[in-house]
């Protein structure tokens, strides 16, 4: 990842409500927060074996590396459903795999867990129905997004480090963004700069989070994730903090979502089709303008 230009996300141990809001909530800027997590019992308790006694009976799906399908589908197919505890064998035994679980809200199988962390009140409007466990094998990769709701995510690490590759949304135009979805057609572990030349323009922040740190990534942030070694995150959201941003997170969720997904459907392979060619040639004629720009 020579060519990209990458600064490092500010690190805070602690922080008023107010300069948060001031200084990266309303400026949409990343922060490492040292001491968000640092009551939760969670961050001595929560291991691969508390998990294994704990939920390990409960069947889970298992999804692998998204290059696999269609770059352009949204939603992929998980590649197989086994038992936590033998997911977890896996994680912790460090051998690499691609093997992923994501958006899994453990919490309404075992309310228990609730109990072991809490929703600290740096910011208001917690979606506390929605806290959800992403756990990832040593090597495995996250593709390059923003989450499509909007809304600001809190994710606390545990056991390991993920690196982080993060994106102002003013950057969506150098990122090759696929129409109809806030995913990016770049293969962030390989950049193939020949055929995503634009991605040397982008601006954008890299930072690892280790065992109970959490990084604040703002509203409508590009995300590109490498778990460096098998390991787990808690995700807390909070609504956009605007009105607008709320209206074009539903809007996201409800109507252009669906439009994909319809078209998916009836067009198939044509549609994947035309969402890469307009995700390279948008991006491409950026780079175009500039060109013609620096002539002049
Ligand atoms: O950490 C992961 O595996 C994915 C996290 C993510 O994309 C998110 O919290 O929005
Ligand atoms: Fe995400």
């Amino acid at each position: 990842m020579k060519t990209l230009h990458l600064k490092p996300v500010d690190v805070v141990e602690d922080i008023s409500k107010e300069d948060f809001y001031q200084n990266y909530v309303k400026p949409r800027v990343p922060v490492i927060l040292k001491n968000y997590a640092s009551s939760w019992e969670a961050t001595s308790k929560w291991t691969p074996e508390y998990f294994t006694e704990k939920a390990g009976h409960h069947k889970v799906k298992l999804y692998g590396k998204w290059l696999d399908n269609s770059p352009t589908l949204i939603e992929m197919p998980p590649v197989k459903e086994v038992p936590f505890a033998e997911y977890l064998e896996l994680l912790a035994s460090s051998k690499p795999s691609d093997l992923r679980i994501f958006i899994f809200n453990l919490f309404k199988l075992e309310p228990d867990l609730l109990k072991d962390f809490s929703f600290t009140p740096i910011m208001d409007g917690y979606l506390k129905d929605h806290p959800y466990l992403f756990f990832g094998c040593a090597g495995s990769d996250v593709r390059l997004h923003y989450d499509i709701d909007l809304s600001n995510v809190f994710i606390t690490q545990f056991q390991g480090t993920k690196r982080f590759i993060l994106f102002d949304q003013d950057q969506t135009k150098y990122l090759y963004k696929f129409p109809f979805t806030t995913h990016s057609a770049v293969d962030m572990s390989n950049i193939d700069y020949n055929q995503f030349p634009a991605l040397k323009l982008a601006s954008g922040y890299q930072c690892d989070l280790h065992h109970g740190e959490t990084l604040f990534m703002p509203s409508g942030i590009w995300h590109y994730i490498q778990y460096l070694n098998g390991s787990f995150s808690l995700s807390l959201r909070t609504l956009s903090p605007s009105r607008i941003g709320q209206i074009q997170g539903a809007y996201n969720v409800l109507v252009v979502r669906k439009l994909d997904e319809f078209f998916n459907k009836f067009y198939k392979n044509s549609w994947s089709d035309f969402k890469l060619k307009k995700a390279i040639e948008r991006t491409n004629e950026i780079i175009k303008e500039r060109e013609i720009d620096n002539a002049l």
